[in-house]
């Protein structure tokens, strides 16, 4: 087999696979170095082409033997694969290849972690595995059989039996090889069962390192609270005798929804409250939810190509929003959702990485499991709801699933069904899928006699490789609110289609004030000329709770920048509507929680950007740090008061009412230990009996330049436990005072502790190290180089995760001259380098333009 060299692939060039495949049969033989792989696979023509070309994709396989219909043959070797002549109808293929679990860095394909053998597949590691079309559009049914003296041996599907060192797996839904998946190890089960809803019995197991088995209850609910939903609000239905989900130490992403076998990150499974935080509680939640969620939007109906990406991750991200918001809080999961849209997702897509949500070239589908696709994926589902109504996307989803079953569809299939069910046109909206960068809607107003009009406009700014943007159709909630602070005009859907388009409303008594883009309606960027008074006016009168706290946001982040750019001090009405809010009892904790934290650096400097200000790092930091002491200067008493009342009584609960008190609590710590010299933060260490009220503790003292102690407490404590360390590297890297953070970072690298291998402990001391924006961005270039290192030094093991990682470098236009020569150079000593991944390649070529 020959090397691939790295080649653009295009949508443009789909065609279908000349053979399809109608039964997969899969005998492993484990060993660590040499395990055994025999295929035997049914190939029958596709009658949707006349091409016959046979090929089959693999990587790294040694080939033992290969036979077609009980023959041997000898394939040819062609870039990414072999090419066979085979007959013109149906036949067998036969191969026997050997692989190295062991070995496997990369962790794709057949990996070991810990000692157990275990899987990961998409987007291409089947064909690391063996030789096979590995393309989302050849669905099969697999059959499995691993041979091991390992005692747990799962596989995809129902168990069809089991001996002394064997066991087999019948999966007889079809799928594609990405979802394929195996565990091999010496694992314990927490078990439960689920009844769906037409009666059957599913046994449920997560299966995880023996210790770990108390850590599982809290995933096993989730897990059965997202079977009911589905069925409760999809009419979805499980539809196999058992679900296993696995916990992974080594993994390069979250989780993966390998057809009845979901592989987890241990990480985002195992929770106790002595050793998760509730952020990482409603995470695991999340997550449980969208990995089962893919079982019908992903799995039932797959992908034609990995274009259509979003087909299935955008569906299903909306769909676990949905979850969540049923679950918890649905103002407050707005108000996360669209805060990390107009923070990370805004960040891609203005910068050198941006990319429509259906991309339409890329070199290794592995950097395209991006926030553009996932989240802004998630919010054309929502845009498109909001246009066809509760009812008419009901219908559309039912006829897209009752269409596709067992399908590999395309995001025209989608829309299609949708159009079908609702008889609406989306040919324009199609255009989101194709159109990358973030539009920028500016707004002006015109009252005259009772009437009041809003005209919007909109402009998309050029993006890599597309200069020229087409209108876009944007649903625009609005609402109005008479000057007393009234409602005059409740929430309406403006429809807008054109550049440049007005609406008017009749009959008002008075000028309104607008709250324009309620529920983040769009992900577009609102352009307003507006007050620090009207802000701190809707702030306090909005009946829209993500409006409100946006009046919020916007106060706070003109203070920030003021700061940050003349050391002006935070103004009164941002610091009286923030002590109004926050003694507001009416106003849910969460929400208040949200309204008193601050934007990050990396957000001002953002903000500042996009205003035309070069952004400086160190006065970004200082000026936070100014507004942070201002706002605790002027509330010491009722942040104070919030810190004490606010606090759970009872013992510990994940649940959004005691996590929201809990966070409101930590907020008014974070920002009492501005000025109380951290006298707060250590007693609250000390008597913190979760992790999430250490955590908070430890991180208000970091923050200020102390907690030596408390986290060599929490190092001496927790140094057995793998995920509780991530937390510490993440926190020691990304709180360490601006001029320290390099030497920190450094001398946390030197750390026994520092397994820099697992992606996990890599992501949170050089990720936590690149999130510390001071220190990161520090004059002198050095932190850049510091990552550029570590870069350099993971990719030849671990191409996915040092990529995935290099994105740290996307903001480098923000910065002055300077700055951006230091990162420039950087991104080229990485592209200069020999034998770089294509992973990384691609990467630093995209960014560099
Ligand atoms: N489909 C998974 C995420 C995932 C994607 C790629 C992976 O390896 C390249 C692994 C997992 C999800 O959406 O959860
Ligand atoms: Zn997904």
């Amino acid at each position: 087999m020959k090397d691939a060299a790295p080649q653009t692939i295009h949508l443009a060039d789909y065609a279908p696979p000349p053979w399809l495949v109608e039964r997969v049969e899969l005998t492993f033989r484990l060993a660590p170095t040499a395990t055994r792989v025999l295929s035997r696979i049914r190939f029958v023509p596709n009658p949707a082409t006349s091409d016959r070309r046979f090929f089959l994709h693999g990587e790294g396989l040694k080939t033992l033997s290969a036979r077609i219909d009980g023959a041997e043959v000898t394939p040819r070797e062609v870039p990414g694969g072999i090419e066979a002549d085979v007959p013109d109808g149906a036949f067998t293929w036969e191969a026997e290849v050997e692989v190295d679990p062991a070995g496997n860095t990369a962790l794709e394909g057949l990996y070991m972690s810990n000692g157990m053998y275990c899987t990961q597949c998409e987007a291409e590691g089947f064909r690391k595995i063996t030789w096979y079309p590995d393309r989302p559009d050849v669905m099969a049914p697999f059959r499995v059989r691993i041979e091991s003296d390992l005692p747990v041996l799962l596989s995809n599907g129902n168990p069809a039996g089991s001996g002394d060192g064997w066991a087999e797996w019948d999966d007889p839904w079809p799928k594609p090889a990405y979802l394929f998946a195996l565990v091999a190890g010496d694992l314990v089960a927490h078990r439960d069962t689920f009844v769906t809803m037409s009666g059957r019995e599913v046994a449920l197991g997560i299966w995880v390192r023996a210790g770990d088995e108390d850590r599982c209850a809290f995933a096993m609910e989730a897990l059965k609270a997202s079977m009911r939903w589905d069925e409760e609000v999809y009419g979805r239905e499980y539809d196999l005798d058992v679900f296993n989900i696995v916990a992974v130490d080594d993994f390069n992403m979250g989780a993966m929804e390998n057809k009845g076998l979901n592989i987890f990150n241990s990480a985002l499974v195992l929770a106790s409250p002595d050793t998760a935080t509730d952020a990482t509680f409603e995470r695991i939640e999340a997550v449980i939810a969208h990995e089962y969620f893919h079982n019908w939007t992903g799995n039932r109906v797959t992908c034609r190509d990995w274009f259509q990406l979003c087909l299935k991750e955008g569906l299903t991200v909306y769909r676990d929003q949905q979850f969540t918001s049923d679950m918890r809080s649905a103002a407050v999961k707005r108000i996360e959702d669209a805060s990390l849209m107009r923070t990370r997702q805004f960040r891609e897509d203005g910068g050198p990485l941006a990319h429509p949500v259906r991309p339409e070239s890329f070199v290794e589908i592995n950097n395209f499991y991006t926030i553009t696709v996932y989240e802004k994926g998630a919010e054309l589902i929502g845009m498109l709801k909001r246009l066809v109504g509760d009812d008419g996307y009901r219908k559309a989803v039912d006829l897209y699933f009752q269409r596709h079953d067992g399908e590999a569809a395309t995001i025209e299939d989608w829309l299609a069904a949708f159009e079908e069910a609702t008889g609406r046109d989306l040919s324009q909206f199609k255009l989101w899928y194709s159109q990358a960068g973030t539009p920028r809607l500016t707004v002006s107003e015109q009252w005259e006699d009772g009437t009041y009009t809003l005209t919007f406009r909109q402009e998309t700014p050029p993006t890599p490789g597309q200069t020229d943007k087409q209108p876009l159709v944007i649903p625009l909630a609005v609402g109005l609110l008479n000057p007393n602070g009234d409602e005059v005009v409740p929430t309406t859907v403006l429809e807008m289609t054109k550049e440049e388009q007005s609406f008017t409303f009749d009959g008002l008594a008075s000028r309104p004030v607008p709250s324009i883009l309620r529920n983040f309606s769009a992900p577009v960027r609102l352009d307003r000329a507006t007050t620090d008074a009207e802000r701190a006016f809707l702030l306090a009168h909005d009946t829209d709770p993500y409006n409100k706290w946006d009046a919020g946001r916007a106060l706070a982040m003109s203070a920030l920048t003021a700061a940050a750019t003349d050391g002006t001090a935070p103004g009164a009405d941002y610091l009286d509507g923030l002590g109004r809010t926050l003694r507001d009892e009416t106003l849910d904790p969460a929400f208040r929680a949200l309204v008193l934290s601050l934007p990050s650096e990396d957000e001002i400097a953002q903000a500042l950007h996009a205003a035309g200000t070069t952004p400086d790092p160190d006065a970004i930091h200082a000026g936070r740090r100014a507004v942070q002491e201002a706002i605790a200067g002027a509330h010491e008493a009722t942040l104070a008061d919030l810190h004490e009342r606010m606090q759970p009584t009872g013992p510990y609960r994940p649940d959004a009412d005691d996590a929201g008190r809990r966070s409101l609590a930590n907020a008014a710590l974070a920002l009492l230990t501005r000025i109380d010299g951290g006298a707060r933060a250590r007693t609250q260490f000390a008597a913190a009996d979760n992790m999430t009220q250490s955590v908070a503790a430890l991180a208000a003292l970091l923050a200020i330049g102390a907690g030596e102690d408390q986290s060599q407490t929490y190092h001496d404590r927790w140094q057995g436990e793998r995920l509780v360390m991530d937390r510490w590297f993440g926190l020691r890297a990304g709180l360490a005072p601006a001029e320290q953070a390099l030497d920190t970072t450094q001398e946390l690298a030197r750390h026994p502790a520092f397994h820099w291998k697992t992606p996990n402990r890599f992501r949170a001391l050089v990720g936590g190290f690149a999130n510390n924006h001071a220190g990161f961005h520090r004059a002198d270039g050095r932190g850049y180089e510091f990552v550029t290192d570590w870069l350099l030094k993971l990719d030849p093991l671990n191409p996915q995760t040092a990529a995935g990682m290099s994105k740290v470098f996307e903001t480098w236009g923000r910065y002055d001259a300077e700055r951006q020569g230091k990162i420039r150079a950087c991104l080229r000593r990485i592209a200069g380098t020999d034998r770089l991944s294509r992973d990384l390649g691609e990467m630093v070529q995209r960014m560099l333009g």
